[in-house]
């Protein structure tokens, strides 16, 4: 792609934003950014772009800036169907998003990973494998660092290993991942994308530009990802945690293996993940997967694995404050999630719900919750939601305290706790209406129950 005296607009000052303009401008691109936030807003976005010679309109979109555009960048969290894009695609303008920008200036392969949980997961493991098997590698995407910043220093050998969002994936053209990883789908950004077949369709995008010569890996216990190895052109190979699987890697007798044309080999086990809960058993499964399908040696897979530790805000253990146990899972942003983490608890469950609803239907958690959970604390503006749709104590459901906030939840939970139990942040919910991002939520969850501890 030649950018060389363009006009393009990026649409969205966030991070993917700003490192698409800067990157455009400095490929000479006559780049203006455009963003609904007000100039005080993006005060700290603002001088570098200035600095650079770059245009920006804040405030909202003009319907001028838009028109005569060679190039449209769009940033993940703006939405395709807002009017100024709807418009400009309606008048022929060509509009992509930050993440197929990055690949048209990405050298080396990508492994792109997907999927509505266990992506960072995946990702940041998958990485480490590559990277303890000698890949120069480059980490990032959904995970926080946008792709196209690495274009300036991935060289061709460079592995880039990308978490890529549904978001992501709505805006790409010739995005073609060497190995593309389907995780699992189930519903998630339902605010958005309006119906589960539309983000269904949006994951299945991942394997839109794949080749007889790359690879699809699926889980096989996930039935949405069954139905998607029909939309691939690449070879598929599954991960399992429940079944053997013909190519692929899966589990038997605490072993996991893996087995492509030349057969089967044992590549860990199980007892060697130092992760919590079956979900991080498929997250490994996925990882080691795919490491395999890219040359890695067994013996760097387990060793790299063995020496994992939990990312941050994914069932991150805290503390022990009084006999009882802390985890933050703030990134459990979906009701999937949430059940992921109640199920690698057996019982004794202090669970913090609420945040921002994305349009979930909370009462799938009704079985776990009549199993697992003592009490569950409701924050933020989905509170009123939740507790109408979770199942009330006289039916055999756990008790319900409106909390409101965060540290209102926490400082009730650790009131009644008892020795044993776990206060577990999973709030199934996106997290911007009382916090900046699921990040910041779980950092002022751990600064509370760290004051806690002493
Ligand atoms: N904006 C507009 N017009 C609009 C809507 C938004 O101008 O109509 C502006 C906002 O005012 C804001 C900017 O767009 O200033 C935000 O853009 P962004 O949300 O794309 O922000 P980035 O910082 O670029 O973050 C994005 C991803 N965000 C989203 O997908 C919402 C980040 O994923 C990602 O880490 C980053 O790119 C780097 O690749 C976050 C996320 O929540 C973590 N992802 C979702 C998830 O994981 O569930 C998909």
């Amino acid at each position: 792609m030649e950018l060389n005296g363009k006009r393009v607009l990026v649409v969205g000052l966030g991070k993917s934003g700003v490192a698409s303009a800067l990157f455009l401008k400095k490929h000479g691109a006559k780049v203006t950014v455009s963003d609904t936030k007000s100039g005080e807003e993006l005060h700290n976005e603002i001088p570098i772009l200035l600095d650079n010679g770059i245009t920006v309109e804040t405030g909202g979109h003009g319907e001028r800036t838009f028109r005569g555009q060679d190039l449209i960048v769009v940033s993940p969290g703006v939405p395709v169907d807002v009017a100024p894009l709807v418009q400009a695609r309606t008048l022929g303008e060509s509009v992509i998003g930050e993440i197929e920008l990055a690949a048209q200036f990405l050298p080396g392969p990508i492994v792109a990973i997907t999927g509505s949980n266990g992506k960072t997961t995946t990702t940041t493991l998958t990485g480490e494998i590559m990277a303890a098997s000698g890949f120069p590698v480059l980490v990032g995407g959904n995970i926080g660092t946008p792709a196209i910043s690495f274009a300036e220093r991935a060289k061709p050998e460079t592995l880039i290993v990308l978490e890529v969002s549904s978001f992501q994936l709505e805006t790409i053209r010739t995005f073609r991942p060497k190995v593309a990883v389907v995780l699992n789908v189930t519903p998630d950004h339902l605010d958005r994308h309006r119906t589960f077949d539309v983000y269904v369709n949006a994951k299945a995008r991942v394997f839109e530009n794949q080749q007889p010569d790359d690879f699809s890996v699926l889980n096989a216990d996930d039935s949405t990802c069954v139905a998607l190895a029909a939309r691939t052109h690449a070879q598929v190979f599954w991960f399992s945690r429940q079944k053997e699987v013909e190519r692929g890697a899966w589990v038997r007798d605490g072993n996991i293996l893996f087995r492509n044309e030349k057969g089967p080999r044992e590549i860990l086990q199980v007892s060697d993940i130092p992760l919590k809960g079956a979900h991080n058993l498929e997250n490994v499964l996925a990882s080691v997967c795919t490491a395999m399908l890219m040359g890695c040696a067994p013996e760097k897979i387990r060793e790299a694995v063995r020496t994992f530790r939990a990312v941050e805000h994914r069932l991150e253990f805290v503390a022990t404050v009084k006999g009882v146990d802390y985890y933050n899972d703030s990134k459990a942003t979906n009701v999937d999630a949430t059940i992921k983490a109640l199920e690698s608890f057996p019982a004794n469950i202090h669970l913090i719900l609420g945040g921002k609803d994305k349009g979930s239907d909370y009462s799938v958690l009704n079985d776990l919750l009549r199993k697992r959970v003592k009490r569950v604390y409701t924050i933020g503006a989905a509170a009123a939601k939740i507790e109408s749709q979770i199942v009330a104590q006289k039916d055999g459901g756990p008790e319900l305290v409106r909390a409101g906030t965060l540290e209102n939840a926490i400082r009730r939970a650790h009131a009644v706790a008892q020795t044993g139990d776990v206060v577990l942040l999973a709030p199934a919910c996106a997290s911007f209406d009382q916090f900046k991002s699921y990040e910041h939520r779980g950092k002022v969850f751990k600064e509370i129950v760290q004051a806690l501890a002493g």
